[in-house]
């Protein structure tokens, strides 16, 4: 019997073995060739209805009618045992970067990664490689500085190897895959934005600092927080509500004794020139006469079980339900929520523990088999299928909800879980990191491959979240964080406190000056985050952006630019690769750096023109009356920047009431010339004062000119 046994198995293991491998190859790719050099996959055993809508792509891409040319990538798709597979074969010797939110270094190469949205504290769950978002892309660069783009169109969990091959193996049905084939990375990057769409312009108080903790209650403490920031002048533009705020962990209630008039609360902020952010979680305590548990579940709109019963699991409040977010009117609903809870005067909302969290599961989220309803525009699915964009579909709803609650306001939303595709409804953070000198360093690899994953707007918590920092690393983490495109310090429960004084006056004052350089820089950063909410640009740059035929910079992680003309350089990467050139120092607020021990050194590129504002303590003392500009000639002599600047807040801009202009200088003979052109939108007003700084290595001079004056300087 058991040699019949034997003999069977030798006899079926060829044979399945045989099978396996002609249906691979029977399962040869559909090939669509589209416009902008992006090639559709489609596996023959392609199911339309396990994967549409698309959450990633919004525009989807045309196809052309030229033949396919010379690509460089093939894609082919197999099953693998349970697995569904599509291998792309990208080439030799080429640097593999994207991935989204991960842990590791900036070249992804040799690294396997699980897309499985995962509320990993301290980062401390299968090392690092699953996080709290989901992209599935892979950014690919070749020796000669072209590049590429691979994305899986598919939300279903998987894994993503990168070895000689891009390996996407899924748990759900096959999908299909797009390739973008691009000169540049820069190339690919215009091309996944017009692919998955770009951010919206964020107001501009978001672009200032943010003061967080877990968490700043009662009231009179949040008050305090804000009139210390006041106090000792350390710019700051947002105070952040953690679940403390609520009535029990209600979500859209108020502590009664802590915050019982939290509109007081918010006019005591805006006063003072201070936005408030206030967190919605997922979980609803599941407890009828609670009146969002009640109009929830009149609309039987929560998340169902294999049974088909109302899901229950644990968070904050205990027993809660979860919105379907599947469902249209479950979105409605939930955006719905957010008309009273914003009147009283909230500015933002902090999206958090939606990956969903779910305490004392196994796998710290709801079961795989858990029922997704769908709706109007989504098919009904299993929660294997809807996890990974649960994030982005409560922020979507959210966005929503905000908007309609404000129209006349740009909304801010920062979201934990998100997905590729879902910068367009929310800002994100990178989750529980520690007050680790190993996390600082890290949180820039992680921001870059971020925002190569078309997430502009991020930055990890500032300080660190779990632990406590020293007063050496907050001072090592103010002054590199004051750089990143997101700027929030944040701190957990029990940990010391983690503010700009807590430290001592040396940190202190290092914080002070990290924060005015940011705040300097502002018309700078707004005018990036408008370039990237037209063409996805990203805000926080790769050195190799600077120039990707340059071998040496590609694995550079420790320097890196914001734009395209502003070089970071922390104190504790001293010795890192730089980009070729004269790139010059430069002081924005008359602080030195070089010796500095915290605050990075900060380059400016040849040929570049930098708009700085004056120095304020807030967004709301913005003003562009008086400009700076920082101009670097490069060695034709010549130098070129762009400013964009609008009210800040509002839909004026779209109607025209903006300014985009560039400024030129050029060196003739003994003088510079500095011209001013309006390219979109109106001019600036006619009072506007311009200084303008020629940044020399050996000394800087300053002249003062009306912007309606004949700009020359003699030298
Ligand atoms: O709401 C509390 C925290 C929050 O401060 C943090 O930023 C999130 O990542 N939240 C997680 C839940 C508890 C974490 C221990």
């Amino acid at each position: 019997m058991k040699n019949l046994n034997q003999l069977i198995i030798l006899i079926t293991i060829p044979v399945i073995f045989f099978s396996r491998c002609s249906q691979s190859e029977s399962l040869k790719p559909k090939v669509i060739p589209c416009e902008s050099d992006v090639t559709l996959y489609y596996p023959l055993n392609y199911n339309q209805d396990a994967h549409t809508p698309s959450f990633a792509i919004v525009n989807e891409p045309r196809k052309s009618l030229d033949e396919i040319d010379s690509n460089t990538i093939k894609v082919s798709f197999s099953n693998i045992g349970d697995r569904e597979v599509a291998q792309v074969t990208i080439g030799e010797n080429i640097d593999l970067y994207g991935t989204g939110e991960v842990l590791g270094d900036l070249v992804r190469n040799g690294t396997n990664l699980k897309l499985w949205n995962t509320d990993n504290y301290a980062y401390g769950k299968d090392n690092g490689q699953r996080l709290y978002q989901s992209h599935p892309w892979v950014l690919g660069l070749r020796e000669d500085g072209s590049s590429f783009g691979v994305i899986a169109d598919n939300t279903w969990k998987m894994e993503i190897a990168l070895g000689e091959r891009i390996t996407f193996s899924s748990e759900g049905p096959s999908f299909r895959v797009l390739v973008i084939e691009k000169d540049s990375p820069q190339e690919v990057m215009r091309e996944l934005a017009k692919l998955t769409g770009t951010i919206a312009l964020p107001p501009l108080w978001s672009l200032g600092f943010h003061q967080c903790r877990y968490s700043y209650y009662p009231d009179a403490r949040v008050k305090s927080i804000a009139d210390t920031m006041r106090l000792k002048n350390i710019p700051c533009d947002v105070i952040w509500m953690d679940i403390d705020y609520m009535q029990d962990f209600r979500i859209f209630t108020f502590d009664s004794i802590n915050f019982p008039n939290p509109k007081e609360t918010n006019d005591y902020l805006h006063k003072n020139g201070f936005k408030s952010v206030w967190m919605i979680d997922p979980g609803i305590k599941s407890e009828s006469g609670y009146s969002v548990y009640d109009s929830g579940d009149s609309i039987n709109a929560w998340v169902k079980n294999q049974k088909d019963s109302v899901f229950t699991g644990k968070v904050w409040p205990g027993d809660c339900v979860f919105p379907d977010f599947t469902q249209d009117k479950v979105c409605n609903w939930w955006g719905s929520l957010y008309k009273d809870f914003m009147s009283v005067g909230i500015d933002g909302v902090w999206n958090d523990m939606n990956e969903p969290a779910v305490f004392e599961t196994s796998d710290w989220t709801m079961p795989n088999s858990n029922k997704h309803k769908g709706g109007k525009t989504k098919p009904n699915g299993s929660h294997l299928r809807y996890h990974n964009v649960y994030g982005m579909m409560m922020v979507e709803a959210s966005r929503k909800g905000i908007m309609h609650a404000n129209p006349e306001k740009r909304p801010f939303v920062l979201t934990r879980s998100n997905f590729l595709g879902g910068h367009r409804f929310a800002a994100t953070w990178t989750g529980d990191n520690n007050s680790s000198m190993k996390h600082l360093k890290q949180s820039i690899p992680m921001s870059l491959n971020l925002s190569l994953s078309g997430q502009p707007f991020n930055g990890p918590d500032i300080g660190g979240f779990a632990g406590n920092a020293t007063p050496e690393l907050y001072g090592h983490w103010i002054a590199v964080g004051a750089f990143y495109p997101f700027s929030r310090a944040h701190a957990t429960k029990g940990s010391i406190n983690q503010e700009p004084w807590s430290f001592g006056s040396e940190i202190e004052q290092v914080s002070r000056e990290a924060l005015q350089r940011r705040y300097r820089l502002l018309p700078y950063f707004y005018t990036l985050f408008q370039e990237s909410s037209k063409s996805g640009m990203p805000v926080m740059r790769p050195l190799f952006f600077h120039n990707s035929k340059d071998y040496n910079l590609r694995r550079e992680q420790g320097n890196f630019l914001i734009g395209s003309d502003l070089l970071v350089i922390p104190k504790w990467n001293e010795g890192g690769n730089m980009p070729n050139g004269n790139w010059k120092t430069i002081s924005i607020n008359g602080e030195s750096s070089e010796n500095h021990k915290y605050h990075p050194d900060l380059k400016i590129r040849p040929g570049a023109i930098l708009p700085l504002c004056n120095a304020i303590e807030n967004t709301s003392e913005f003003s562009l009356d008086t400009l700076t500009l920082l101009v670097s000639l490069d060695t034709t002599l010549k130098a070129k920047g762009v400013l964009y600047t609008d009210a800040g807040d509002g839909y004026a801009y779209q109607n025209g009431d903006f300014s985009l202009v560039e400024f030129n200088a050029e060196q003739i003979g003994n003088s510079i010339n500095i011209s001013v052109t309006y390219k979109e939108g109106h001019p600036l007003s006619d009072k506007t004062f311009l200084n303008i700084r020629i940044i020399d290595n050996k000394k800087s001079t300053t002249s003062v000119f009306n912007i309606n004056d004949d700009i020359v300087i003699p030298i």
